[in-house]
C-alpha cells in the first residue's frame, strides 16, 4: 500500500505530547497519517494540518500497514488495541510506549498471534527533539519489520536496531533513563545545596557543564574497566570517595538539604569498603549492584 508520493500510509495511535510529535513528523515527510486518541480534541490541530481522523481505534488500524501507538503504558496499549486485534493481521505494529522487557515480549506474542509483525521501541528523545538529529529510536522485535519500514521509521529519529528479542530495546531505554536520572539527579541535589547560600542555578550551572564533559570523557575506560572486571585504579580509590562521602553528606546536613539522592550511593560505597575493596575504583559498585541482598 502507497500513499502520497509513493510514502507509506501511517497510523498513529495515541496523541499525547510524544504522539503528537510523531504524528506531525509523519505528516511533514508526506506520509498519509491517520490518527486516533481517546480524547478525540487532541487530534483536532493535526487534522487541520492535514491527518486523518479515525473514528475509533478499529478505524485507525485498517487504514495504514504500519501502526505506531505511543500512549501512557502497555495497559493503555491492550485496552486501545484488544478489540482492534482483528484489524492487525498483516500488518506492522511499532509500539514506542514506554515499558518493561517481560511486557514487551508479551506484547510481541499477541501481536504475533494477530497475524501481524511487531516491533517494540523505546524513544530516546523528548517530542521536542523529534525529527531533529539528535533523537534517535531504539527497537527490537520482527527483523523483517524493521527492514519493511525502515526508512519511515527513520523520519522520527535514527533508527537503532536491538535485535529480534522484543523486550531488547526496553531494556536499553530503561537503563538509558537510568543515566540520565543519575545525572538529573545529582545536578539537582548540586543546585540544591549552592542553592542554600543564593547561589542561582543559572550561573551554577556554567561550572557543572565543563565538570560533567570531563566525566563523561571518563566513560569508554570504565567500561574497559567493568568489560575486564578490573577495578584497580590509579584515578580515585573507593577509601577516598568513602570519605569525600562523609563530607558531602554531613555538609549537605549542615545547609539543611535532604541527602535521599546521594545517601544510597554513600551506602554502596561504604558496603564495597567494608566488603574489603577499598583499594579498588568506583567501577567496584556495579559488582554489588548485582547482588540483590544488597
Ligand atoms: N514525553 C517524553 O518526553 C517521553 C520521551 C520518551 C518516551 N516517552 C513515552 O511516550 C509515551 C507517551 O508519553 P507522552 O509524553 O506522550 O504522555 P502524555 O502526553 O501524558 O500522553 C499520554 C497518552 O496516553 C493516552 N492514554 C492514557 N491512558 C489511556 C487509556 N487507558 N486508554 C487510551 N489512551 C490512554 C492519553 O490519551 P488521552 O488522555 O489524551 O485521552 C495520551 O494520548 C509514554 O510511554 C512515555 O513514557 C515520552
Amino acid at each position: 500500500q502507497a500513499g502520497a508520493a509513493g510514502r507509506t500510509p501511517v497510523t498513529v495511535i495515541g496523541l499525547g505530547m510524544m504522539g503528537s510529535a510523531l504524528a506531525d513528523a509523519f505528516l511533514n515527510a508526506g506520509h498519509r497519517t491517520t490518527v486516533w486518541n481517546r480524547s478525540a480534541d487532541k487530534a483536532d490541530a493535526l487534522v487541520a494540518k492535514g491527518a486523518v481522523r479515525a473514528a475509533s481505534a478499529a478505524e485507525a488500524v485498517s487504514a495504514s500497514p504500519l501502526i505506531v501507538v505511543c500512549v501512557l503504558d502497555y495497559e493503555a496499549v491492550h485496552e486501545i488495541l484488544g478489540p482492534a486485534g482483528g484489524r492487525l493481521a498483516g500488518r506492522t505494529l511499532v509500539n514506542l510506549t514506554n515499558g518493561k522487557p517481560e511486557q514487551a515480549r508479551k506484547e510481541a506474542k499477541w501481536a504475533n498471534e494477530q497475524g501481524a509483525n511487531y516491533l517494540d521501541g523505546g524513544i530516546m528523545a523528548v517530542p521536542q527533539m523529534i525529527a531533529g538529529p539528535e533523537a534517535f529510536l531504539l527497537y527490537s522485535g520482527s527483523p523483517e519489520a524493521f527492514e519493511t519500514y525502515r526508512r519511515e521509521l527513520d523520519v522520527l529519529g535514527a533508527g537503532k536496531y536491538l535485535g529480534e528479542d522484543a523486550g531488547l530495546a526496553a531494556l536499553y531505554d530503561l537503563a538509558l533513563l537510568t543515566t540520565a536520572y543519575g545525572l538529573i539527579g545529582g545536578f539537582f541535589h548540586a543546585v540544591a545545596l549552592v542553592g542554600t547560600e543564593k547561589v542561582e542555578a543559572a550561573a551554577f550551572t556554567a561550572l557543572v557543564i565543563p565538570w560533567l564533559q570531563a566525566m563523561i570523557a571518563s566513560l569508554p575506560s570504565q567500561a574497559q574497566a567493568l568489560d575486564a572486571n578490573n577495578h584497580t585504579t590509579d584515578v580515585s580509590s573507593l577509601n577516598i570517595n568513602k570519605v569525600g562521602f562523609v563530607n558531602l553528606i554531613e555538609a549537605s546536613q549542615e545547609q539543611g538539604v535532604s541527602t535521599e539522592l546521594v545517601a544510597p550511593i554513600q551506602a554502596l560505597v561504604n558496603q564495597a569498603v567494608a566488603d574489603g575493596y577499598g583499594a579498588d575504583g568506583l567501577t567496584r559498585l556495579v559488582e554489588l549492584l548485582k547482588k540483590p541482598q544488597l
